[in-house]
């Protein structure tokens, strides 16, 4: 057959170009990471050709025993990984998963508690322009303005005078433990059910390195692709009673044909997952992320709620007369890739905004240890000194580009 190359030259060129632009630069995008050849071969499969509306053992089309198999394979593996007792594997992304837990338990204009998104929410956490907050009735709680961290005792508050029929716990840009449990208590101290959406934090989970959601939440939803190291994509745990309405919700309700090559990807992401060396990795993502966090605070840095307990680190780049943008753009022509973020209680448009946030799930997946943090820690606090000095910017990228070509590219060099 003939090869991506010789059928669209164009394409291969965008991939090849791809290839090499995640090769030489230095990944520090929180929510991104490199999925394994074998994740990447399985999510390249024929199983894209192949349509299975509805679930395993009770299908709308003929021909999908193997599809059967590799869903329930996937759906086992992320049972064990978790210990959860119900599993779906089919959201095609976080909204969707999202958006099927909502409407599994809670009724269109129904209430629900989540965090602001300049505070680390989500946009399907109630943000306006987002089907959240068109069909529900949001109440947002933030952080404390001191400590930048969750205040129970004020979210409990909330809840009371509230009373949402849901509360989420689950974060895009909050660098802390959560207290699952202590979330479970407010809400059932208000009657509400809990979600919980651990899409940023769920590879930390899997590795047994952040406290486990599975004994306090009534549904939790994540992406595949973060911290997981898996394709791109969703699932979503449940507790029984909670599973036949989740399914509908996904299936018939808002998806139609689950993608079987995504989800064998998924599973082989639990499988790498649940071996012994998955754990020591997501130890690593905390052990990397800590030290940047201090080497950064050792030169002066403000970082939010002052360190970090996950892969993420969140920076206010104000005290170096920058804005988030400013930053993100700097650093991006040093070849260093992070995004720009609003920090809690930003002055800033979120196109703007006042901080960077810093994720280093990525790079240790390229096998980054303590001592290569810290350099990477050192060419980050150059380049944001040096900021539009062109010719000290371009010395950096060539560190950058050296650096990272010294380590294998997940995926692609195993
Ligand atoms: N866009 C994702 C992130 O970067 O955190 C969340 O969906």
């Amino acid at each position: 057959m003939p090869s991506l190359r010789e059928v669209d030259e164009l394409v291969s060129l965008g991939i090849e170009r791809e290839v090499d632009r995640q090769r030489r630069e230095l990944v520090l995008i929180a929510s991104e990471n490199f999925a394994s050849r074998a994740v990447l071969e399985a999510t390249g499969s024929v199983l894209t050709n192949k349509y299975a509306e509805g679930y395993p053992g009770r299908r709308y089309y003929a021909g999908c025993e193997n599809f059967d198999y590799i869903e329930k394979l996937a759906i086992n593996r992320a049972k064990e990984l978790f210990s959860a007792s119900e599993v779906n594997v089919q959201p095609h992304s976080g909204s969707q998963a999202n958006m099927a837990a909502y409407f599994s338990m809670v009724p269109i204009g129904g209430k629900i508690m989540a965090m602001k998104l300049d505070h680390g929410g989500h946009l399907t956490h109630g943000s306006k322009v987002n089907f959240s907050g068109k069909f529900y009735k949001f109440c947002h709680y933030g952080v404390d303005p001191d400590t930048e961290t969750l205040n129970y005792l004020e979210i409990a508050k909330m809840a009371k005078s509230f009373r949402p029929d849901l509360i989420v716990a689950g974060y895009t840009a909050y660098p802390r433990e959560v207290d699952f449990k202590e979330f479970k208590h407010i809400a059932d101290d208000v009657g509400a059910k809990l979600l919980v959406d651990m899409s940023h934090i769920s590879g930390l989970i899997a590795g047994k390195v952040h406290q486990s959601p599975v004994e306090w939440a009534d549904v939790i939803t994540s992406t595949t692709h973060k911290t997981l190291r898996g394709p791109r994509g969703a699932m979503a745990l449940t507790k029984t009673p909670f599973i036949k309405s989740y399914n509908s919700s996904v299936f018939p309700n808002i998806q139609g044909g689950p993608m079987g090559h995504v989800i064998a990807g998924k599973a082989v992401a639990f499988f790498e997952a649940l071996q012994p060396g998955f754990s020591l990795y997501a130890q690593q993502i905390v052990k990397n992320s800590r030290i940047l966090a201090s080497e950064l605070l050792e030169n002066g840095f403000r970082i939010v709620s002052g360190g970090t307990d996950t892969h993420m680190i969140l920076v206010d780049v104000r005290t170096l007369s920058m804005t988030g943008a400013e930053a993100e753009n700097v650093l991006k022509s040093a070849g260093i890739v992070v995004n720009k973020n609003s920090i809690p209680f930003d002055p800033n448009p979120p196109v703007i905004t006042s901080g960077i946030r810093i994720g280093t799930a990525a790079v240790t997946s390229r096998g980054f240890m303590e001592s290569d943090m810290r350099y990477l820690s050192s060419l980050i606090i150059d380049a944001l000194r040096y900021k539009t000095d062109v010719k000290s910017i371009n010395k950096i990228s060539n560190k950058v580009s050296e650096f990272a070509r010294s380590f294998k590219l997940p995926g692609v060099d195993d």
